[in-house]
């Protein structure tokens, strides 16, 4: 179109073209409006520019509108969100890790929008979340955003750096998980997991179809929430089977406190068997900072 308009223009249009998602192309469209040019040559052209834009929002408008339904999800605990290019696996690895059951094809973009599964794991309870595809567009970056930790999945090492620079605000914490080792060669990943030492990421190697190492993910999957389990234990028995839930740094009187509200101030003597003891049945104060596997017996006299 002979507009004659300036380079900024050209480059918008460019990046319009190109964006894969909804909000990148309402903001380079809105770049493109910006930096036309405004003479009677080019009425047309900006007409048609804000129809297009007025139209693109109204589709922003409606699937915004979609996601504070029923399926709004609510934050609770730690929270992971998997994110990856199509067809990684990420429903797949949800439907391993949790109790959801969402939808697995092998054609690209099949999940529609985020589904929540609950995770539990050696006493331990945290959300997992598919995401649509990163592309899609309703892919929504506010989810990542907020995550605690993002697991990213991925086929090979230039997808990590590909996600990283489609969502460059995501600050939390990243697990990365090498989905599909089946289709490797025992060299192939062998290499694969020396890369992932030397490089010393976060890293896993798995397969949901023969399931090798989903142990090790859920182990570093507990790992990365920080949660800490304690168990309690009566003079004279054996340590109650099912594990209070704290937060990091949590003290003895967290622990007391989480039991029944007050008791800490109950507690004359507290022992304490596991990592954060130096020795066995440790006499600690109420100040004396928990960790996870602790095992914890009040005396109240
Ligand atoms: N070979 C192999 N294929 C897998 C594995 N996990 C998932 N797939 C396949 O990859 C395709 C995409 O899986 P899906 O979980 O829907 O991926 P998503 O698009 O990231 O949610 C499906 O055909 C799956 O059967 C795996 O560990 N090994
Ligand atoms: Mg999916």
């Amino acid at each position: 179109m002979p507009i004659n308009a300036r380079p900024e223009y050209y480059t918008a249009e460019k990046r319009y073209l190109e964006a894969k998602t909804l909000d990148e192309k309402i903001f380079y469209l809105e770049e493109m409006i910006k930096t036309a040019p405004k003479h009677k040559g080019s009425e047309n052209l900006l007409a048609e520019l804000k129809t297009r834009l007025k139209k693109l929002k109204e589709k922003e408008e409606k699937s915004k509108k979609k996601k504070t339904g029923s399926k709004g999800i609510k934050k609770e605990g730690f929270q992971f969100v998997l994110v990856g290019f199509p067809n990684s696996g990420k429903s797949s690895l949800l439907t391993k890790l949790t109790n959801a059951r969402p939808h697995i094809t092998e054609h690209a973009f099949s999940t529609f929008q985020p589904e929540l599964g609950t995770f539990e794991f050696q006493g331990i309870k945290a959300q997992i979340i598919d995401q649509p595809s990163l592309g899609n567009e309703n892919f929504d970056i506010g989810l990542v955003n907020n995550a605690d930790c993002l697991i990213y999945v991925v086929e090979n090492f230039e997808d990590i750096d590909k996600i990283n620079s489609l969502i460059p605000r995501a600050q939390s914490k990243k697990l990365i998980v090498f989905n599909k080792s089946d289709l490797l060669s025992s060299e192939q990943k062998r290499k694969l997991e020396a890369t992932i030492k030397s490089k010393r990421l976060n890293g896993v190697l798995v397969s949901t179809f023969t399931n090798e190492n989903l142990e090790e993910l859920k182990q570093k999957i507990l790992h990365e929430t920080g949660l800490i389990r304690i168990y309690m234990k009566e003079p004279g028995k054996p340590a109650s089977p099912i594990p209070l839930v704290l937060l990091p740094q949590s003290t003895v009187k967290d622990v007391a406190e989480k039991i029944l509200k007050g008791f800490s101030s109950k507690v004359k003597e507290t022992r304490i068997t596991g990592p954060s003891s130096k020795f066995l049945n440790q006499k600690v104060g109420l100040s004396h900072i928990v960790k996870d596997l602790d095992v914890i017996e009040f005396h109240t006299r």
